[in-house]
């Protein structure tokens, strides 16, 4: 795992090389996109490609535009027009470093170049094509963006656990799903492998954003390297505040089973990322 973290680190690097653009806004995206983060969204598309008989490496230039998309997201989400945190992977989030219009631009300029860079990939104009669609889909106004916008509205509001569902979905699920279905297009599969990756994402996505807000509650910030209880201070709807610990506990269980269901058609070799995936669920950032 380590050597695919490695690899991912190293190619995001080189696409954002602040000597070839070097001023403040890339110095901010740099500082937020590198040297943190845990990778799930690069290590799923990497894993899926694989998982359709290819080698990983040809997924890399979409595994970057995931992370550049998810790294803006951060960015925005710290925003003080969004959540209003500090911290962010351990260090001051892009705003309290850079300023606050800085840090809006740095999240533009993110997900500006990871189109980019998977328009320019080495794979063919139509994978290239379809990777963008995807991204385009899921970490926009039909996916992240509107599951962002229902996370803003149900503020202080009671939600049912439909909703919420719903808002999981699509504010954190849809870039997960993006990721695992990025791999099956840079790994060329097929139907069987694109219903497989999308069943799992969608799965293993709300048992992620469960375990994120179960962690917001029961973490520690020096562990998590950002701010523990900001879903009760903010008055968000979550799996926690709504149904309660241990139902939250039980439902990250519940569709960390469905997601690994999902993996039976690879085998064999889908048994490391169902052990990734169990790894998740007991994460501790
Ligand atoms: C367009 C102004 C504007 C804002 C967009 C779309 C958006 C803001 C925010 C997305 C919503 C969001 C941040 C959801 C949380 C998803 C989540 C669980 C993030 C944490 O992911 P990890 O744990 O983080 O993978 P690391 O740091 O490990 O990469």
């Amino acid at each position: 795992m380590k050597e695919i973290i490695n690899k991912i680190e190293a190619a995001l690097a080189t696409y954002l090389k602040p000597e070839t653009t070097p001023h403040t806004v890339a110095d901010a995206m740099a500082y937020s996109t590198l040297g943190g983060g845990k990778r799930v969204r690069a290590f799923l598309t990497l894993t899926f490609c694989a998982l359709c008989g290819k080698k990983m490496e040809q997924a890399l230039p979409y595994a970057c535009a995931v992370e550049m998309i998810h790294a803006y997201s951060l960015i925005h989400d710290d925003l003080p027009c969004m959540d209003d945190d500090d911290l962010r992977r351990g260090k001051a989030s892009c705003h309290k470093e850079f300023g606050e219009a800085n840090a809006l631009l740095a999240g533009d300029g993110l997900l500006t170049k990871a189109f980019s860079v998977a328009a320019s990939s080495f794979l063919s104009p139509s994978q290239n094509i379809r990777a963008i669609q995807v991204l385009s889909h899921f970490a926009g106004v039909e996916g992240m963006i509107l599951g962002q916008e229902m996370d803003l509205a149900y503020e202080g509001k009671k939600v049912s656990t439909k909703e919420l569902l719903q808002m999981d979905r699509l504010k954190t699920g849809a870039l997960l799903k993006a990721s695992c279905l990025l791999g099956v297009i840079a790994g060329n599969g097929g139907e069987r492998e694109e219903k497989a990756a999308l069943d799992y994402g969608e799965n293993m996505g709300l048992a992620f954003q469960i375990v994120d807000d179960i962690l917001d509650f029961t973490g520690e910030e020096a562990v998590l390297g950002k701010p523990v209880g900001s879903d009760k201070e903010n008055q968000k709807s979550t799996y926690v505040t709504i149904l309660g610990l241990e139902e939250a506990k039980k439902s990250a269980d519940l569709y960390t089973k469905k997601a690994l269901d999902a993996l039976q058609i690879f085998g064999e070799e889908g048994k490391p990322l169902a052990e990734y995936t169990r790894c998740l669920l007991n994460r501790d950032r």
